[in-house]
């Protein structure tokens, strides 16, 4: 079974709300980031929580520890059960993430090598390999792979022994989703559902790597 995340990244609140709650049938957890959160505010997460689905905040933390620290107390406090933080930022400042996941019983995923065509350019090849053992180096519970690169996600999966893959870059940023769940444990979908005619009928589609 292959988990179902929805990305919403909706700067409408109410949109935002109604979307999730049609999908949430059919998902198994929510992840929200900067749009979102800078339209809405943090606490969002309390109106997502009667959905009673897993709230995953996807900043990307990218500082020295100490901020790093104070980003995830935040995060944790505000009732997300998830965090997601980028890998290049070190073994220090991941740690910082990570610690205060396990303080609040949540979870910290580190971004490895990103989905868009841009991530080449620095954060490929070796360097995601290097991250990959990072985030196990780190107890990270899990990478965020591209779903746009199948294969890129087969090598660093051989790295990371148990954690968990998620996946973003189906759909709208042109991964296929069925070559990507066979060998990850979530999928991230955004556009795909969010702007499709009916999100409900869109994630349903989709649902069917739950099974
Ligand atoms: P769609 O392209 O609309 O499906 O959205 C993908 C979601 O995954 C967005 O929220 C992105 O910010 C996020 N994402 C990527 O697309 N690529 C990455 O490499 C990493 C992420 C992420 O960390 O979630």
């Amino acid at each position: 079974m292959t988990s179902l995340i929805l990305a919403l990244d909706v700067t409408d609140k109410g949109r935002a709300i109604t979307i999730a709650s049609r999908c949430a049938p059919y998902i198994d957890a929510v992840k929200v980031g900067y749009p979102l959160v800078l339209s809405a505010g943090l606490s969002i997460a309390d109106e997502l929580g009667d959905l009673d689905l897993p709230l995953i905040a996807d900043f990307k933390v990218a500082d020295i520890p100490n901020t790093s620290r104070l980003i995830a107390e935040e995060v944790f406090t505000s009732g997300y059960d998830a965090l997601i933080c980028q890998g290049f930022i070190g073994h220090d400042s991941v740690t910082a993430c990570v610690r205060v996941a396990r303080e609040y019983g949540g979870d910290c995923f580190v971004v490895t090598e990103m989905s868009h065509p841009g991530a080449t350019e620095f954060f490929h090849g070796g360097i995601a390999e290097r991250i990959a053992v990072l985030a196990k180096e780190c107890n990270a519970d899990g990478i965020i792979a591209p779903a746009t690169r199948p294969d890129r996600v087969a090598a660093l999966k051989e790295l990371i022994g148990d954690l968990k893959i998620y996946s973003p870059g189906v759909g709208a940023q042109g991964g296929n989703i069925s070559a990507i769940a066979r060998i990850v444990d979530g999928v991230i979908i955004g556009r795909a559902i969010y702007e499709a005619e009916d999100p409900k009928e869109a994630a349903l589609q989709f649902a069917g790597i739950r099974q």
